[in-house]
């Protein structure tokens, strides 16, 4: 058996993480192979080609802090960024740091198994491909297992089938179509109304009614630019001490504290700023029920002045779960959509769909004849990409068998019992809940210290102790169960997933603690993994 292996990391992906983990592995001289099971770099923004696909996190700190010349160089045309400028900047970057010649593209990893005897990892991909690595790192991202609803018919639909996190790469015109769209998550409500404005009639199967916060995305204003670009390192400074990795200012009262007419004064102006900033109104927005409520009022008159059939206002208010708990929209035109001709709401939460049969698709009470079926039901969240593949640890130990309660991991970075495997934005990091790039770049930057101390120490395995993977992941527990995102059925909890273990993936403890607590743990001599000296140790 070979004690040497073919490469010092293999990393899976070439989305924001991988590309990053990549580059920055590859300049500390290790040796890098990027696998990539699509045909270029992009991650979710290769996939996820629909119309209005769009990032609701604003340009200038969805990007890369990494590189002082990249960040002054690259201007976003819009507040919002599209899919397509997204994709051309990661492009950029893959060029810019000569990434591609690290990558086999078109490689789906379908095993990825830990031997023992050797301490390397061995890998396979569906096109036969066979390699070995020292650490295996997993930047697949959160959201890139595609879900495909369980709906009897479906796949055989006879008209055009579409899924939102699928889409094919020519255009796709809608012009005098009779569409469907399956679901009102963040994909379908940024697509909606690019449909609308093109099918001659589209129906939207809403099963639940979703909080959507205005964007207000425009251009990218000059003088913002230039603003942007004399203050970056403050404005990267300001994310990586913040919750959410974003650059906002915190909230100082807690909303019951202050008199009705302040509370409505910050709710105006922070809707009036658009985006997830709404939700740094007030302290107590994820904590108590009687505060969250006051901001879910001011939304839902904002639905009631805008719809104007009162049973569709009705319809499209969320009446089972907290603002912000489950993962709010973003769009400036989603809901006046419902006031055009062409476009009708289904309740499927009272009516369920029952199958699809030819270009039917039939709910328990009405037949709809459709020309094209938009797909619109989002991921296996968070662990999905990881366990679609075989993943064995020590002892040929499957970490779908480990995970069969739901995850568990020591930071969201390691799994014990499989050593040498670091996961970007794994389970139980802050992940989907800060600005990505953000969150990508301080694991990976983790993850090379770690191999860079490996290196020099001569230590060949590195592997989160389960007391520290047990302790970690009842504290992620605690902290969620003193916010109100249990109340909600969310993929957060895999409830999006039928069968899939409840079990929150996100700690929520916020971006700059949990970034100190990592910190920490690498200052302490990597506390709380164990540090083995390889096959004979
Ligand atoms: P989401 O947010 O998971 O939304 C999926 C939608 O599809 C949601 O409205 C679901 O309703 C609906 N859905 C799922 N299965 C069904 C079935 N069987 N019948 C009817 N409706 C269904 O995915 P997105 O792609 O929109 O967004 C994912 C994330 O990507 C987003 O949050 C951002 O972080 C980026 P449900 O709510 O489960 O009742």
């Amino acid at each position: 058996m070979d004690a040497q292996p073919q490469h010092d990391v293999v990393v899976i992906g070439a989305g924001f993480g991988g590309l990053y983990a990549v580059h920055r592995f590859g300049e500390l001289g290790f040796d890098v192979l990027g696998l990539e099971q699509a045909a270029d770099v992009g991650g979710v923004w290769y996939w996820n080609r629909y119309p209005g696909a769009r990032c609701d996190c604003e340009s200038y700190y969805y990007s890369y802090a990494f590189d002082e010349a990249l960040q002054q160089d690259w201007t976003w045309s819009l507040r919002y960024s599209e899919q397509p400028e997204i994709l051309r900047y990661l492009g950029h970057v893959a060029d810019r740091f000569d990434l591609r010649r690290r990558y086999r593209f078109s490689s789906r990893v379908t095993a990825a198994h830990f031997d023992e005897a050797a301490s390397v990892w061995r890998l396979r991909t569906a096109d036969g491909f066979e390699t070995t690595a020292r650490a295996l790192v997993s930047a697949m991202g959160c959201l890139s297992q595609v879900n495909w609803p369980d709906i009897p018919g479906l796949r055989d639909f006879g008209g055009r089938l579409l899924h939102t996190a699928q889409w094919p790469h020519e255009p796709v015109d809608f012009t005098g179509r009779r569409v469907g769209v399956i679901g009102t998550g963040a994909s379908a409500v940024q697509a909606i109304p690019r449909i609308a404005e093109q099918a001659a009639h589209l129906t939207v199967f809403q099963r639940t009614a979703n909080w959507v916060l205005p964007a207000w995305n425009r251009p990218t204003d000059p003088d913002f630019d230039a603003w942007v670009k004399a203050n970056y390192g403050e404005i990267r400074a300001r994310c990586l001490a913040s919750g959410g990795a974003v650059p906002f200012d915190p909230p100082e009262h807690a909303a019951l504290d202050v008199s009705e007419a302040a509370r409505e004064a910050a709710y105006q102006a922070l809707w009036a700023q658009g985006g997830m900033r709404f939700f740094s109104a007030f302290t107590d927005l994820f904590t108590d029920e009687a505060a969250n409520a006051t901001a879910q009022a001011f939304v839902r008159a904002h639905i009631e002045r805008t719809v104007q059939d009162p049973e569709t206002a009705r319809l499209l208010t969320p009446d089972d779960h907290p603002i912000g708990v489950k993962r709010p929209p973003l769009d400036d035109d989603y809901y006046a959509t419902f006031n055009r001709p062409n476009v009708t709401l289904a309740d499927v939460r009272s009516a369920p769909i029952l199958d699809v049969s030819g270009q039917v698709l039939r709910t328990a009470s009405a037949e709809h004849e459709l020309d094209d079926l938009v797909v619109a039901t989002g991921f296996d969240a968070i662990t999905g990409a990881l366990l679609a593949l075989d993943v064995r640890g020590r002892g040929g130990v499957r970490l779908a068998d480990r995970w069969a309660e739901g995850p568990r991991t020591y930071l969201g970075l390691g799994v014990a019992g499989f050593p040498n495997l670091f996961t970007v934005t794994g389970p139980l990091s802050p992940s989907v809940l800060a600005n990505m790039p953000t969150a990508v770049e301080q694991h990976v930057d983790w993850m090379a210290d770690c191999l860079e101390h490996m290196r020099a120490h001569g230590v060949a395995t590195l592997e989160a102790t389960e007391a520290a993977e047990a302790a970690w992941s009842a504290e992620s527990d605690a902290v969620v169960a003193h916010t109100l995102y249990p109340k909600a059925r969310s993929w957060y909890f895999g409830a999006n997933i039928p069968g899939k273990p409840r079990r929150f993936g996100v700690y929520v403890g916020g971006f700059a603690a949990y970034r100190e607590r990592c910190r920490q743990v690498a200052e302490r001599g990597y506390e709380g993994f164990r540090l083995g000296a390889g096959p004979n140790e």
